[in-house]
């Protein structure tokens, strides 16, 4: 986890929003949880343990914040977790084409570096902000905050926050989300669930991409749905291509009922 990975140098994060002036982000407050190699290994696992429960519960308490804040302006906001390159940002660019007149979208870009992302859907036509982790393998409660008080999402909207692509870390952190949606595509194997288990854990929808490319690999979509039940047996499933749009009614018909 974080304080065992060594993510998170607060001084190499940045809020970047396209066609704006970049700039690194004004803290009012001095950061609490610079986890990343701050603490003295030699001192101990028992301080490395305090340390990471420490971190993980100052990020709930954020987390249960932005939570608020979005529950009185009723911005819905879904946390997409997945490997990557499994299709997260494709997925937001058709969703913004697509349904971007019936449901008001705003969205939060995790990646370590680059703006591609940002980039990608600033060009489908939705208000984006990249976060740059620098070192960092997820997005945490602190950073989301941060970005929303520049995006500055209106009420009745929906947040869409692509965090970094990982499949450990963003797992352990809340975001404030409403709901989680980790998205699986067919190249990645179907024991993923059984071998990354917290993901499928703390996630409510597991949507399955990239279905286009079935007929090509040994991807055995039942299998990954029996691991994925196994580990939670909630847990819904959406298939899609987002490259020839197969699907995309159900997950679309899911964001308009489900969150
Ligand atoms: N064949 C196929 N390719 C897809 C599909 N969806 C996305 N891709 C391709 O998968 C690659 C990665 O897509 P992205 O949308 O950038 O994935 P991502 O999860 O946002 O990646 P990171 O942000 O780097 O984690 C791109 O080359 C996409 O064109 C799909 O449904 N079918
Ligand atoms: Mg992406």
């Amino acid at each position: 986890m974080c304080g065992t990975c060594g993510c998170g140098e607060e001084e190499n994060i940045k809020y970047s929003m396209p066609g704006k002036e970049n700039h690194k982000h004004d803290h009012d407050r001095p950061h609490e949880h610079n986890h990343g190699h701050s603490h003295d290994h030699g001192r101990g696992h028992l301080h490395e343990i305090q340390l990471e429960l420490d971190v993980l519960s100052k990020n709930n308490m954020l987390a249960e914040r932005n939570r608020g804040y979005f529950e009185a302006l009723n911005i819905k906001a879904l946390n997409l977790v997945s490997s990557p390159g499994s299709g997260k940002t494709s997925l937001l660019e058709r969703t913004i084409k697509e349904i971007g007149n019936e449901l008001n979208f705003y969205i939060i870009e995790g990646d370590q570096q680059t703006t591609n992302d940002a980039d990608r859907i600033a060009a489908a036509g939705a208000p984006v902000i990249q976060v740059n982790t620098g070192n960092g393998c997820h997005l945490d409660a602190d950073m989301v905050n941060n970005a929303i008080k520049q995006l500055q999402p209106t009420g009745d909207s929906v947040l869409m926050i692509e965090n970094v692509g990982n499949l450990v870390c963003p797992s352990m952190f809340d975001l404030g989300e409403s709901k989680r949606v980790v998205i699986i595509s067919t190249t990645e194997g179907e024991d993923k669930p059984i071998k990354y288990p917290p993901m499928f854990e703390t996630s409510q929808l597991c949507v399955i991409n990239k279905t286009d490319l079935l007929p090509y690999l040994d991807f055995d979509i039942e299998k990954l749905k029996e691991y994925a039940l196994r580990v939670n047996h909630h847990i819904q499933f959406i298939e899609v291509s987002v490259k020839t749009g197969d699907g995309m009614d159900k997950w679309y018909e899911w964001l308009k009922t489900n969150i």
